[in-house]
């Protein structure tokens, strides 16, 4: 257990975990039935297009999330491009650049123009009252996303889009098993879509699925992901893609959900840990979630206020990371400053203040089912160590940083592979 700076891997002690403990690590179900349905599968030589596996595992997501059709799909990215196809998007596309920069390829990948706008600094999700001014003659649609599965604020956007006819479509990849209004996510705006990757709470190997409530567009998606084939041999009716889910994913999916229920209280209990441990910290704050609601938990985001803390979020992560916890910064740059996004719109950060404000403040840490109370505390105990260093020992924490820099350190969070 360590007590004092002086016990800090970053000043030369030993690293707190032998092994590295990570954000987002599967979380896995039971694995006498996983086994057993993978003996099922390659007994019945049936290993993708629409097998048994995947159809049971769409109506279980369906009637899970209380919606019409559930498509599931190869990942979330393949599936949030087929949704923007299928749901005719052209021209520009509101959405936050504070998600994951597969939400803003999706539409560029088909040459629609992503148009980022702020979020609510309370929320982390898109801002509605700053969505109205971004809006053009080719404004074709609004993607909101439930950034760590905290619902964006539905109401206001369906009215946006209703207003202006605009779809609306929410990228849920953080969001699944989480409610609004008691109704789960899933079932609001024109569609919604889903990661099942394995850094989410419930995970399919890579998976992913659009949930929609309108029959028409679920037939689209249906053609869209498989080539377009009709249902009989060689018709082809429309033009499509491949984003069929396999049977590994579906019954990896199936197996997984029938343990969500443990993996949301583990989640949960890590949070509530990390919380009381961190509490009264000055200048930190921990996301909160609305206990009203049913929540995933699966995000333990952190808010560092350097003036407070005098040390920043990087810092931090840098003196986490020494002690072989892997905390990550999503969503750090921000999409707007990432390629092709920060040549197409330079300045695009100074209608974002509160997306930039947030890439340099947050910090996600580890948990999950691989994750112990035990681990936690420890982490809390090396935050706790790390804010009450004096000031003059940050000139320590600057040389010890400047001299793994000099030393051509690979970063620790690389895999061996591609260390030098
Ligand atoms: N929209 C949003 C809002 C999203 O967050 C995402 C995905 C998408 C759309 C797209 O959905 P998918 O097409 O992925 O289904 C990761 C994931 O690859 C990505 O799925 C996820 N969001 C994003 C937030 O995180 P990286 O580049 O940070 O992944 P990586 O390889 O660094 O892995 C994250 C950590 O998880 C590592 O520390 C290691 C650990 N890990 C990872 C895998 C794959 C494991 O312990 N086991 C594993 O099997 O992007």
């Amino acid at each position: 257990m360590k007590t004092n700076s002086d016990d800090l891997a970053i000043y030369g002690a030993a690293p707190a975990f032998h092994e590295t403990l990570h954000v987002g690590r599967p979380n896995i179900g039971d694995r006498k039935r996983f086994y057993e349905r993978i003996d099922d599968m390659l007994n019945r030589r049936w290993l993708s297009n629409n097998g048994p596996y995947v159809q049971e595992f769409e109506q279980r997501v369906a009637e899970m999330i209380g919606v019409r059709h559930c498509i599931a799909m190869c990942n979330g990215t393949i599936a949030l491009e087929i949704a923007i196809r299928a749901l005719e998007l052209k021209g520009e596309v509101i959405l936050p650049s504070f998600t994951f920069v597969a939400t803003a390829h999706a539409l560029q990948w088909q040459e629609i123009t992503p148009v980022f706008c702020d979020v609510d600094p309370a929320t982390h999700t898109i801002d509605p009252a700053c969505i109205e001014k971004m809006i053009t003659p080719r404004t074709t649609g609004i993607i909101g996303v439930h950034v760590w599965g905290r619902p964006c604020a539905i109401e206001a956007l369906e009215q946006i889009a209703g207003k202006h006819r605009l779809k609306l479509l929410f990228d849920a990849a953080h969001g699944f098993g989480c409610s609004r209004g008691g109704r789960m996510l899933g079932s609001f705006g024109n569609a919604e879509v889903f990661s099942f990757h394995p850094t989410k709470f419930f995970n399919t190997g890579e998976g992913g699925a659009i949930a929609t409530n309108d029959d028409a567009l679920a037939q689209k998606i249906r053609l869209m992901k498989n080539f377009g084939f009709s249902g009989k041999h060689d018709d082809v009716i429309y033009v499509g893609t491949n984003g069929k889910m396999s049977e590994l994913s579906a019954l990896t999916g199936l197996t997984n959900l029938e343990s969500i229920a443990q993996f949301i209280a583990v989640n949960c209990e890590n949070y509530e840990t990390y919380r009381e441990e961190l509490a009264g910290l000055p200048g930190i704050s921990l996301i909160s979630y609305d206990q009203q609601e049913k929540c995933n938990y699966q995000y333990v985001v952190l808010e560092i206020d350097e003036q407070v803390t005098g040390i920043g979020r990087d810092r931090l992560v840098e003196i986490l990371r020494a002690e072989n916890v892997l905390a990550r910064r999503y969503f750090y740059p921000g999409c707007h400053r990432m390629e092709p996004y920060r040549s197409y719109f330079p300045n695009a950060g100074l209608l974002l203040p509160h997306t930039e404000r947030l890439t340099t403040r947050v910090l996600s840490l580890p948990t999950g089912t691989a994750v112990s109370q035990e681990d936690i505390r420890e982490i809390c105990r090396i935050i706790r160590i790390a804010l009450s260093q004096r000031p003059e020992e940050y000139d320590r924490l600057n040389g010890s940083l400047a001299v793994a820099s000099q030393a051509g350190d690979p970063p620790q969070h690389l895999p061996v592979f591609m260390k030098g």
